[in-house]
């Protein structure tokens, strides 16, 4: 099983619902392990580099818009299979469709506001990790609950 690191981020509805740690929750009950994690507010540039593949879209446009209008949660998990794992527990992209007992499923109705971001393959993982942190911002560390999920 392969340990893979995969960036999350927490959207602005998650800070203006006061929703963070509820989600964060589910990452670490999981048993991942967040190996970075930071507020920031992201700009158009960002925003675009991120979102790249969606450029010419109908929902571009306000998707860029919205991610731009507040401050968010970006971080790294990692874990076995950490990119599909997390995918899982994000969820279908439209919260309406999603299954219940995934974040979108339980916390969401919208497919823009649709609570979390996961990369979705490991090119993107790497690519997306970049682009939100240097290497020094992403700590190695022993977590010994991981010994207790294997
Ligand atoms: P996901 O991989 O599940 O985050 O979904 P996509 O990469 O397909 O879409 C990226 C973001 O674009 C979604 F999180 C929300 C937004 N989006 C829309 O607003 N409308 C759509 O029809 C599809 C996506």
């Amino acid at each position: 099983m392969p340990v893979e690191r995969t960036l999350v981020l927490l959207k602005p509805e998650t800070l203006q619902r006061g929703i963070v740690g509820e989600v964060i929750s589910r990452f670490e009950r999981r048993g991942l392990k967040i190996v970075a994690l930071k507020m920031l507010w992201m700009d158009r540039d960002l925003a675009e580099r991120h979102y790249a593949a969606h450029r010419g879209k109908d929902f571009y446009e306000p998707l860029i818009e919205y991610i731009t209008s507040s401050p968010l949660i970006a971080m790294v998990l990692e874990g076995d299979e950490a990119i599909e794992v997390v995918r899982k527990m994000a969820g279908s992209t439209d919260c309406r469709e999603a299954e219940p007992g995934t974040i979108r499923g339980d916390f969401g109705l919208s497919t823009q506001k649709n609570i979390v971001h996961a990369s979705d393959s490991s090119e993107s993982a790497e690519r997306e990790i970049a682009l939100f942190f240097s290497p020094d911002e992403i700590h190695d560390y022993d977590l010994s609950v991981s010994r207790w999920l294997k």
